[in-house]
């Protein structure tokens, strides 16, 4: 069942990392990482020990914190990034080289017979040094490369036996699901190896790229705290754990869900952003409930426009009524709420008030409850 096996890798440490206005201290990766381990992910991704030495340290700092999440680092294809990821300790190693043929020309210059190689030697080398180190090996820019040249260098890597995980890269944002669900797919029916997917966000298709590799088998979806990471980031660990919640609920009762505000919050304070207000579960508006026929519906059974509990993540939702699209069910209910009976016709005319004000400028909660009170005190 393609989604009941599936693990996290989360990468605000590595790709985040690469988000504009990121620059994480050793203590506030610390944090980062503790919180995404009380929230569950299975894999915490972290920047590439070649990067600076604060990286190299941090990746020390964060697998001595014991946590249970695996903590992995990220390389290129070549022995000397290998040597220094091995010295950190991480207890996994994400290789990745550009196979598209924009990367192959401006990135490293090398054929595919000299990638399979290389890669070949890296890996050997890794896997004689540490046995028990958990293994990926990835292509950037998967969706602009030739296929058949990605089928050469995935079937290679598989042969040798020495991966755990074969990675796919929409590193530009070009794919479509339909694309992604082929690719994985056959790498799952020919190699039988897991299968990770990591999606950017140009064209708006990260999370459902990120469902698309799942149903055709993935088994680890790269996610990042608010979808941070180069441009405009990847999928974002809040929209996948609400995509995948709508599909099933079961699919994400590993994780402790009410933590995730808390995450997302930690994020933007930390990158110094706000949290969009379109955002899934977490965005200012998400629960929201405005116009009249929508809060009476909502009041009535929250189900009829609600797809996602805001409880199930330690959220409240809230119904809107002092605009002029307000309905008399809503401010019937907030009398009730103040513990004030008051009469049908007294609601409407309220309700009349409201929208006629509303029409000059919308009022706030107190400037309704002051209405509401004023008819009640008589
Ligand atoms: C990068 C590119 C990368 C790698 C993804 C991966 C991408 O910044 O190194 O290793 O799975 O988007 O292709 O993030
Ligand atoms: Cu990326």
């Amino acid at each position: 069942m393609p989604f009941d096996n599936y693990s996290i890798i989360e990468s605000t440490l590595r790709e985040g990392e690469q988000f504009s206005t990121a620059a994480f201290t050793t203590a506030q990766k610390q944090t980062i990482a503790e919180r995404l381990d009380a929230f569950g992910v299975e894999m915490i991704e972290m920047t590439s020990p070649c990067a600076s030495p604060q990286s190299a340290a941090d990746i020390r700092a964060v697998v001595g914190m014991g946590l249970n999440a695996r903590i992995l680092t990220h390389i290129r294809c070549n022995k000397d990034d290998a040597r220094q990821a091995l010295d950190t300790g991480a207890h996994g190693i994400d290789m990745v080289i550009g196979t598209s043929p924009q990367l192959m020309k401006h990135s490293h210059g090398k054929s595919i017979n000299q990638i399979i190689d290389l890669a070949a030697d890296v890996l050997s080398f890794i896997r004689q040094q540490a046995p028990d180190v958990i293994l990926r090996f990835s292509t950037e820019d998967s969706f602009r490369s030739r296929e058949s040249d990605l089928l050469r260098i995935y079937l290679s890597m598989a042969d040798l036996g020495l991966v755990q995980r074969l990675g796919v890269a929409d590193t530009v944002g070009v794919a479509t699901p339909t694309q992604v669900g082929a690719l994985v797919h056959q790498l799952v029916r020919l190699t039988g190896l897991h299968v990770e997917f990591h999606g950017h966000n140009d064209s708006g298709c990260a999370i459902a790229n990120a469902c698309a590799a799942l149903e055709a088998g993935a088994t680890h979806i790269d996610t990042t705290i608010l979808g941070i990471g180069e441009r405009n980031g990847i999928t974002p660990l809040g929209g996948l754990i609400a995509r995948l919640y709508t599909l099933n609920r079961r699919y994400v009762e590993k994780y402790n869900l009410t933590l995730l505000p808390q995450l997302d919050l930690l994020i933007a304070e930390t990158c110094g952003i706000e949290i969009p207000f379109s955002n899934y579960i977490t965005g200012s508006s998400a629960f929201i409930h405005k116009a009249g026929i929508h809060a009476k519906a909502v009041l009535a059974d929250p189900n009829t426009y609600e797809i996602l509990k805001p409880e199930d993540f330690g959220l409240s939702r809230e119904i809107a009524i002092g605009h002029r699209l307000t309905g008399w069910n809503a401010i019937h209910n907030r009398a009730l709420a103040l513990g004030l009976s008051l009469d049908e016709l007294t609601i409407k005319a309220i309700t009349l008030t409201v929208k006629e004000r509303a029409d000059r400028q919308p009022l706030s909660l107190s400037e309704v409850d002051a209405l509401l009170l004023e008819a009640a005190l008589g």
